[in-house]
């Protein structure tokens, strides 16, 4: 028999185990690359339509309750009123807002920067107009600080609750299912004012989950039986993201430490959740609880630099995920932070998905180790932007919401979708709106549970550090007029699809893309 020398055999067997090393590293490589985000070219959808929706879908508009109603004792208003009395309102050069400032705020009348839209004044004939509008549902927020102004209260504050209850009242007149949302980016001020013995203000204090668990309750108790949809938290990672990390919300910081130095708030955003969930089902087992989450499709900048792709990547795993997979799991493993924390009563706080969705964003790497984020590309053929610069991209929503559906296996609401368009004619919007719910209508075609939609907004009104500006009302609110509402055009279009629960013919021939 023939036998290969010793050590020709070896020298062989460690070429072919090099060889096999190599495709191995090349196959987890092609793979890995694969699996990175692409850039998607804009598409149109086809069909003629109708394209019916499923029975009961919900149909509505959302506000908060900061940028719509009356300045109430919040961190918004002292950080509002701060900004004003120093002159802060300047928009640098590359199109952001610095910290401490907002935008163009001396664009309204002084006395509006406090009232907003006037909504409390409003309310009867706004929620009159949703009906007309055909819609069936209502997202709006409770003011925290509206119902504990002060510190140490235990019961709500008897003005506060009459206000909501006249506005459930509106509600029930106008047949409009209330989704209630408690934590929309304000909380009290007394909360900020003064740090607990660990030094923490605001959210991070150690009593303030307490605090949410007692506001909870109460709305609880004066509204329960009024609500069977509740969102607990309004777009929590972008709450976090650019009030600790970017700084151009309320504290303002910009932590040096980068992600995981904003773990901790993190946490505190889920154990609010938490108590919130325990609070509500301890009461109603059959309440709807979940969260709005803001979803962007983020794609890489340059699709030749598979760098920007891994960014991509990670930046929509630590944005988007990382939240919503902690509620499911109950623990939070935080992307590029290197922590990870499991979280007693968080896991399967969640009855749906709520997503909010504005468009796509791109996203750049850069060294050593940074990344920048860029909201629209001039080149991209059929991209168009909002005023404020975002890039509007329907084509992705459809895959967004089917890789929710699959993730998660939960009814899907989308809690805002919108654009700031500030043309008194608004045919951005009305395309907007017609090819979005002809994107969403593809989704539940795919499978996606979608069970509602809410635009964002039903008024202009205050768009936080971008101040008065930027207009993404369905209702347009002229502020130098006291507060008087003009219907835009999209109105119409968008009553044309509620009404109709479905994207009528005619609709869909005058706004697809060609
Ligand atoms: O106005 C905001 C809202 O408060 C939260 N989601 C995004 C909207 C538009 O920026």
């Amino acid at each position: 028999m023939h036998t290969l020398p010793g050590n020709d055999h070896s020298a062989a067997v460690n070429v072919l185990f090099s060889l096999a090393g190599l495709c191995a590293v090349v196959v987890v490589f092609a793979d890995l690359l694969s699996r990175l985000p692409q850039r998607r070219r804009i598409t149109a959808f086809g069909g003629n339509g109708p394209f019916a929706f499923p029975p009961g879908f919900f149909w509505g508009a959302a506000t908060s309750d900061h940028q719509i109603e009356r300045a109430q004792n919040d961190d918004w208003t002292a950080f509002e009123r701060r900004a004003h009395r120093e002159g802060k309102q300047d928009r640098r050069a590359d199109g952001n807002v610095s910290p401490g400032h907002i935008a163009g705020f001396g664009s309204v009348p002084a006395e509006w920067i406090d009232r907003k839209t006037d909504f409390d004044a409003h309310y009867a004939s706004d929620l009159a107009a949703c009906k007309a509008m055909g819609h069936n549902a209502h997202r709006f927020s409770i003011s925290w600080a509206r119902l504990f102004p002060r510190p140490g209260m235990s019961e709500a504050d008897p003005a506060g609750v009459a206000f909501y209850a006249a506005i459930f009242d509106e509600l029930d007149n106008n047949g409009l299912q209330p989704f209630v949302t408690l934590f929309h980016f304000a909380s009290p001020q007394w909360l900020w004012e003064a740090p607990d013995a660990a030094g923490k203000r605001g959210l991070e204090r150690e009593d303030a989950v307490d605090a949410f668990a007692v506001f909870t309750r109460a709305v609880v108790k004066n509204f329960g039986p009024r609500i069977k949809y509740w969102c607990t938290l309004n777009e929590p990672m972008v709450w976090a993201y650019l009030g600790y990390l970017d700084g151009v919300f309320p504290p303002g910081e910009k932590r040096p430490g980068g992600p995981k130095d904003v773990f901790d708030v993190v946490v505190q955003l889920l154990r609010m959740h938490a108590v919130a969930w325990q609070e509500i089902k301890s009461v109603d087992g059959t309440a709807q609880v979940g969260i709005a989450h803001h979803i962007r499709h983020f794609i890489p900048w340059r699709k030749w630099w598979p760098l920007d792709g891994l960014t991509a990547l990670l930046v929509d795993q630590a944005f988007m995920l990382d939240f919503t997979d902690a509620i499911d799991t109950g623990t939070l493993s935080g992307t590029l932070t290197g922590r990870s924390l499991s979280i007693p009563g968080l896991a399967g706080t969640a009855d749906y998905i709520g997503l909010n969705y504005y468009g796509r964003f791109y996203v750049k790497a850069e060294l050593p180790g940074k990344f920048s984020i860029i909201k629209h590309d001039e080149n991209e053929p059929g991209e168009e932007k909002n005023d404020l610069g975002w890039a509007i991209d329907e084509t992705s929503f459809t895959p967004e919401l089917v890789r929710f559906h699959r993730r998660y296996r939960k009814p899907l609401y989308i809690l805002e979708n919108g654009i700031a368009d500030n043309h008194d004619d608004d045919v951005r919007r009305q395309g907007f709106i017609v090819r979005h719910a002809r994107a969403m209508w593809q989704a539940i075609e795919e499978g996606a549970d979608v069970r509602g939609f809410f635009f964002w907004s039903l008024l202009d009104n205050f768009e936080w550090s971008e101040g008065f500006d930027p207009r993404f009302g369905l209702l347009k609110v002229d502020y130098k007029n006291g507060g008087a509402r003009t219907p835009r055009p999209s109105v119409e279009v968008y009553r044309q699809i509620a009404s109709a629960n479905a994207i009528p013919v005619s609709l869909w021939a005058r706004h697809r893309r060609r």
